[in-house]
């Protein structure tokens, strides 16, 4: 039974369309989703799988089949057809690819725009972002660069406090990236950590800069990366919807440990949140008072000199425990 070209040619285009959606949907090789931007880039990535997954089932398809189907007869020592092209074909295999890669492009740069713009909400944000950036600048001195950058970010805007009214202001954290590591500042509260913890379903803003060499801040759950650049402030703005430990990680070759620059992100319930901001809190008073006692090892007075209640004595000093001794997530 011979099978018309036209319908065999239909057949195999659904085979493929059907192939390409399914590796698309199933190929485990994102890991969670942890912030609302994720889901926009996700979206993307997955339609860019499906493209290229197709484009691949296409052109290997078609190369296998050719080594088959085209193969040198056992008694057929005559040489092949002069071919010269074919104009067509080469006309609609550089239009599709080119159509894809502009439409890519477009849809690469709305989703970048829409993530941007998340988290921005209203220019009260921007406001109190140039004040804090002055600050930033005012104790870097020198650093006039981060001013003028920053000046350019902020558009006076006579109407942002009615804007900023109706918007849960983002929570504002300062990123630090050194050789080798990451340093988080909490302005609203003076709280300085090693690792990022965050509220969860609350907007924050990370304000990125570098203090030797280029760094890039990146936490694949959030699906977001952002370069640390030294007298400049780049920043992040974005919102974690699910609780949990993600790996921080250097994606910009730094240096001889640059492999090594990793520490967490941990995303609290509410509540665990503003336990973690207050036992911080009371360890930075705690470490002024009791300074000079130096009769316990450094984790037991820290912990000791806390004084909190016992369920979040346990849950810190649990936290300190697995910070310690955890390998890092990577
Ligand atoms: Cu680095």
């Amino acid at each position: 039974m011979k099978v018309p070209t036209a319908i065999l040619t239909l057949i195999i285009g659904i085979l493929i369309t059907l192939a390409s959606l399914w590796v698309s949907q199933n190929n485990g090789l994102l890991p969670i989703a942890a912030a609302a931007e994720a889901t926009e880039i996700d979206r993307l990535f997955t339609a860019m799988l499906a493209i290229a997954t197709g484009l691949f089932l296409l052109v290997q398809g078609a190369l296998l089949y050719s080594l088959f189907a085209f193969r040198r007869q056992p008694d057929d020592a005559t040489d092949a057809e002069p071919i010269h092209g074919d104009v067509s074909l080469e006309i609609v295999w550089t239009a599709i690819p080119a159509m894809l890669v502009l439409w890519l492009g477009i849809y690469s740069f709305d989703v970048y725009q829409s993530i941007d713009s998340v988290g921005t909400m209203g220019s009260h944000n921007m406001a109190h972002q140039h004040g804090e950036m002055e600050m930033v600048a005012a104790d870097q001195g020198s650093d006039s660069t981060r001013l003028v950058v920053d000046q350019s970010d902020v558009s006076p805007d006579p109407l942002s406090p009615a804007v900023a009214t109706e918007t849960v202001e983002p929570l504002q954290v300062n990123v630090d990236g050194l050789q080798y590591a990451w340093l988080f500042t909490y302005p609203d509260t003076g709280i300085i950590s090693g690792e990022l913890h965050l509220p969860v379903n609350r907007p924050v803003t990370l304000n990125i800069t570098a203090r030797d060499v280029i760094h890039a801040f990146w936490v694949p759950e959030f699906r977001l990366k952002q370069d640390a650049v030294p007298g400049q402030v780049t920043h992040l703005n974005f919102q974690p919807t699910e609780e949990g430990v993600y790996p921080v990680i250097c994606a910009e070759l730094c240096g001889a440990y640059h492999g090594a620059m990793k520490t967490r992100s941990i995303v609290h319930s509410g509540p665990e949140y503003q336990a973690w901001v207050d036992s911080q809190l009371v360890a930075n008073t705690s470490r002024e008072t009791v300074a000079q006692s130096v009769t316990t090892s450094p984790l037991e007075h820290h912990a000791a000199a806390m004084g909190l209640p016992d369920h979040l004595h346990e849950s810190h000093q649990s936290d300190l425990a697995q910070a310690k001794h955890s390998p890092s997530a990577s």
